[in-house]
């Protein structure tokens, strides 16, 4: 059709050169895009109902589903149009970060960060929350939290998921969360020089991707270190300052600050990190209990310390897998504390933040009251129990809280994902075994910080063991040859740092089969990446301009980026579909509106399927905008 309307055109009869012919006549050539836009999203949605997302695979569609009775989730009911309340953000942009920490520690109440979208569902169901759920919401949050310190809702493990299983833009997420609140200040989770990704990054590559970070609007960064080795969190909280962002400097608490047979987490370990954090230019203090092992002891003595020796503020993070980590909040906040974390009622609890809304509540009407709307928080968390149904095949089968947590020690972040590991393995079913190997595991490196990527290292070890049938002594005896994971030996080679105090020397000359190096920081031995030869090889790979959020990603992930890209050449942004449409396909007779562009929508619905033809092919019949379409798609395999 569209070629019918170009030949047909006066101009193009006329001869006129086709190019200027497309430039001055741009009706045409929308028309096009929008139709060929629409085509490769017919596609796709035909390619889900024929042979089902492969993200799907070995997963149960929910009952509901199939029942048809799996609603929208519903929105809370305020006027949109009233103007946004300043918050957070425009206190942050107005006084600069050092000032900003003062008015923070300062003021009475006690400030909170939403975790919903990015810790929460990382923790509940392996970060597969999309785009499109999150992005529905967005305006509701700006009106109706806007006293909130903080949204985290980027950085760790959603960089990777949302283009590698969602296959959409992390860039596009922040930017069009951004677009729709744009008073509450972002935050994110920087893994310091491993950055959003699994590997030790070149120092100007973990630049690079701080300053897209916050050209794109980031402004809150936690940065960690996965063996909490503070000469490795230099280049990344130098960046942050450089690029104007507020940097949460971050130890992760492990073990048990009472635990005198693990007496090397004591509280001067901490408070001596933290004291080089404060040095090393962080704004803000962050506790990152990862794997909520924190008890509320620790969590009072730790605040009340941490209060006395340095004068940043305290953030304190905590995950609720022993179902008791509410408690160790708000001993925090007694303490003083100055910001906690937590998720909507929703999507909290279990591996994931302890519950907002119920802290915000404990803490109404005491001199720490955090000032927000409890009654909009119920509300919100509304809209995210029905979002919450459409990630059930993603859940992982948890329905109390543990106190085995104590034992294994496992980050509430890695546990959904390792027993995907363990699964994808064929070894779900001696999971118990799993978590018992990853505390082993633990102990045989020398009683490490485990945090990603430490703790996928930890957490592949485990498997490993379980897999081979290998106990701990089978490990750690040179007589028995072992064929280590490759993520061990390059831990061992020191490729993600150092744990201030070594690795355990016997167990590294077995791993290396040759002496341990002496400690260096990773960064130090990788040169600078050529980012302009680099991106000219990405534009060649994906046939198109490069922007410089895509060369960012692709430095992080080069094989997901361009798997990515390419999905994108096939089948455009598959982010506008709605969650049901995107994982179990359009049902018979279903009909969705796809927001394709500002005021630009299309209406789809599924007419029908035909039997399967004799070249192997499905014929789908579509309804778009009125008019019929048909969409062939071959069965796979
Ligand atoms: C991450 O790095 O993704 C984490 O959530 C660590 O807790
Ligand atoms: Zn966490």
């Amino acid at each position: 059709a569209f070629l019918e309307n170009v030949i047909n055109h006066a101009q193009f009869k006329s001869g006129e050169c086709i190019t200027r012919f497309i430039d001055s006549t741009p009706e045409l050539f929308h028309f096009s895009k929008r139709r060929d836009r629409a085509s490769k999203l017919l596609k796709f949605m035909g390619e889900v109902v024929v042979n089902g997302n492969p993200e799907m695979k070995g997963r149960k569609v929910p009952e509901a589903w199939k029942e048809g009775h799996l609603g929208p989730a519903i929105k809370p009911k305020i006027d949109l149009s009233q103007a946004i309340p300043d918050g957070t953000r425009q206190r942050f942009q107005a006084l600069g970060a050092q000032k900003f920490a003062e008015w923070v520690k300062a003021q009475p109440q006690v400030l909170l960060t939403d975790t919903t979208m990015r810790d929460a569902h990382q923790s509940l169901f392996a970060t597969r929350m999309r785009t499109y759920d999150m992005r529905e919401i967005a305006p509701y949050y700006a009106h109706m939290l806007p006293n909130l310190f903080s949204m985290e809702c980027w950085g760790g493990a959603t960089f990777d998921v949302a283009m590698r299983f969602l296959k959409e833009d992390p860039w596009e997420r922040l930017a069009q969360l951004r677009e729709r609140i744009p008073n509450v200040l972002f935050q994110m989770l920087l893994r310091g020089s491993n950055a959003v990704g699994y590997t030790n990054y070149a120092d100007n590559v973990v630049k690079f991707f701080v300053q897209q970070s916050v050209q794109a609007g980031m402004d809150v960064f936690r940065v960690f270190d996965s063996l909490n080795w503070v000469e490795n969190m230099r280049v990344a909280i130098d960046a942050v300052n450089e690029a104007g962002g507020l940097c949460e400097g971050t130890i992760c608490y492990t073990a048990d600050l009472f635990d005198p047979q693990r007496s090397k987490y004591n509280l001067k370990y901490y408070v001596d990190m933290a004291k080089q954090l404060e040095k090393a230019g962080a704004h803000i203090l962050a506790i990152k209990d990862m794997a909520g092992v924190c008890k509320p002891r620790a969590a009072r003595e730790l605040v009340q310390a941490l209060k006395q020796e340095i004068s940043l503020p305290i953030h304190f993070h905590t995950h609720d897998t022993s179902g008791i980590s509410a408690a160790s909040v708000l001993a925090a906040a007694e303490a003083g504390c100055d910001i906690v974390d937590g998720a909507l009622d929703a999507m909290s609890g279990l591996t994931s933040q302890p519950n907002l809304g119920s802290i915000a509540a404990a803490l109404a009407g005491s001199e720490r009251d955090p000032q927000v709307s409890v009654e909009n928080m119920q509300s919100l968390s509304h809209y995210w129990e029905g979002v919450r149904k459409f990630y059930a095949p993603f859940e992982a089968d948890i329905r109390s809280g543990t106190a085995d947590v104590y034992q294994h020690e496992m980050p509430g972040g890695q546990y959904t994902n390792l027993r995907e590991q363990a699964r994808a393995v064929g070894l779900e079913h001696r999971w118990p075994e799993v978590s018992k190997a990853y505390a082993q595991v633990n102990l045989l490196f020398g009683d490490i910080v485990k945090v990603t990527p430490s703790s996928k290292v930890v957490g592949d070890m485990a498997l490993f063991m379980v897999a081979n049938d290998l106990t701990p002594d089978d490990v750690v005896n040179p007589e028995k040859e072992i064929a280590f994971p490759e993520s061990v030996i390059s831990l061992f080679k020191g490729e993600l740092g150092f744990p201030p105090d070594g690795w355990p020397v016997a167990l590294s000359r077995k791993i290396l089969k040759s002496e341990p190096p002496k400690p260096y920081r990773p960064g130090d031995s990788l040169p600078p990446v050529d980012l302009a030869a680099t991106r000219a090889e990405l534009e060649k790979a994906i046939g198109r301009k490069a922007s410089d959020t895509d060369l960012a990603a692709y430095l992080m992930y080069p094989k997901v980026f361009k798997d990515f890209a390419d999905h994108q050449k096939h089948y455009g942004d598959t982010s506008v579909l709605p969650t049901t449409v995107f994982f179990y396909g359009l049902q018979d007779r279903e009909e969705v509106t796809l927001h394709i562009d500002q005021g630009k929508s299309l209406i789809v619905r599924l007419q029908g399927k035909a039997e399967l033809d004799e070249d192997g092919q499905y014929k789908l019949f579509y309804e778009l905008n009125g008019q019929p379409r048909l969409t062939r798609i071959a069965k796979a395999g």
